[in-house]
């Protein structure tokens, strides 16, 4: 079997995502996710012009082989553009296989190890009324495990909150296209004192059992990350989410020896090498690479069986910003490997889902992949032409004073 067609689709049915589809000259076609959130068009040129005409004519049974092709070919290395164009092709490559062989992806990653896939969803709210009605619309949807996000007095914008513009945008269900980045502001302080209390209420409102998660999206320093993990620890949260930029691995060393609070990282990883020290020294509990950022199902799955040595599980990351298809890659790794932990699962727009018909299935808070052969993702072309890009960003965070920091 040789390649003859690898192109690449940019389409916003509400927000923007970037499909390559290979093609096989026995007719197969097999889909990857490469969307980039903000940054989408430099995928799409570095697939378009770089990779697609190199897969030409290849045998697209040799999965590890165009991998390391690609990786080591290049020889500049790693990075979220590189490693989602890779991700796109690796992904592509299995649903290919996977049809070959006329079965559903995770029965080639070993078959199933549960009957389905455990998720979480985000519940949201400026102030605790409006949160207490997310987390029981969620609850309502049947997730069992809920990220608790919330305003913080005084600011008036806080990231993936209800009804602030970047949350609507990015960790919320409408998608407005951005111009310009949204500019929100932060104040740690604040912050730190507001949210114990506010998971104190929801731990009285909804009682000891609910797993909770948070998302401190890298905004702290080690120390604060420490003091957040100590003061929290009443609440015993499921985890706290990339409490500290993510690029200083040594940093965690410190919140570790502080907090018995488990520590989830990861999102912005693209290789397995951003985890060495976090994974070898034990200073995370759940690793928590896209598919579609980490350079596809094959290293992933190396990640997860490295990362199982040291008791440390899997939990994807599934934000609106990935794509049913790399949704759908993530949920036949999920089925299959035996370290798995959670999937975080926001679902698509109704549109969305029609552009990209899917045999995975959410059914009260567990997802499925279904038994349709290889990923099991269709691409409606026509519908994708008829919403085309639309420019967007991610936000821009601001302290009082005006000094950029994380949002
Ligand atoms: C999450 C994330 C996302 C990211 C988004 C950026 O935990 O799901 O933090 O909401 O912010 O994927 O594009
Ligand atoms: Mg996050």
């Amino acid at each position: 079997m040789k390649i003859v067609d690898a192109k690449v689709v940019v389409t916003s049915p509400g927000r923007n995502f970037v499909t390559l589809k290979i093609t096989t000259d026995d007719g197969l076609t097999g889909l990857g996710d490469a969307t980039l959130n903000g940054r989408e068009l430099s995928v799409v040129s570095y697939l378009r012009d770089h990779v697609a005409p190199l897969l030409i004519g290849l045998d697209p049974h040799r999965i590890e082989d165009i991998w390391q092709s690609l990786y080591c070919g290049a020889y500049w290395r790693r990075g979220p553009v590189t490693m989602a164009a890779i991700a796109a092709v690796d992904v592509a490559l299995w649903d290919i296989k996977a049809k070959a062989a006329g079965l559903p992806l995770y029965q080639l990653l070993g078959g199933a190890s549960r009957e389905r896939v455990g998720t979480y969803g985000h519940a949201s709210g400026r102030d605790l009324p409006e949160l207490f009605d997310s987390i029981r619309e969620k609850l309502e949807r049947g997730y069992p495990a809920i990220r608790v996000q919330t305003g913080v007095p005084g600011l008036k914008t806080v990231y993936g909150v209800g009804g602030s513009a970047a949350g609507a945008g990015a960790d919320g269900d409408a998608a407005p296209a951005y111009p310009r980045p949204v500019v929100e502001d932060w104040d740690t302080d604040a912050y730190l004192r507001h949210l114990p209390s506010v998971f104190e209420a929801v731990r009285s409102e909804f009682g000891a059992e609910l797993p909770l998660l948070h998302d401190a999206h890298h905004r702290l320093t080690p120390i604060q990350a420490a003091r957040l993990g100590k003061d929290l620890e009443p609440y015993r949260l499921f985890w706290l989410e990339d409490c500290t930029p993510a690029e200083n691995q040594e940093a965690l060393r410190l919140v570790r020896r502080h907090t018995t609070t488990p520590l989830a990282i990861g999102e912005v990883f693209n290789t397995v090498y951003d985890y060495q020290a976090l994974v070898t020294e034990q200073l995370i509990d759940y690793v928590r690479s896209a598919v579609t950022h980490f350079g596809g199902v094959s290293p992933l799955r190396k990640l997860f069986d490295f990362a199982a040595q040291y008791q440390i599980k899997s939990a994807i990351h599934g934000p609106e910003d990935i794509s049913p298809v790399g949704m759908a890659a993530a949920v036949h790794l999920d089925l299959a490997v035996h370290n798995f932990g959670i999937q975080e699962y926001s679902g698509h727009t109704p549109l969305t889902e029609r552009v990209f018909p899917h045999a995975y299935t959410f059914t009260d808070g567990h997802l499925h992949p279904g038994e349709a052969p290889g990923i099991g993702v269709e691409l409606d072309e026509e519908l994708a032409a008829a919403h085309p890009y639309e420019p967007a960003y991610l936000p821009v965070n601001r302290l009082q004073d005006g000094t950029v920091h994380d949002w």
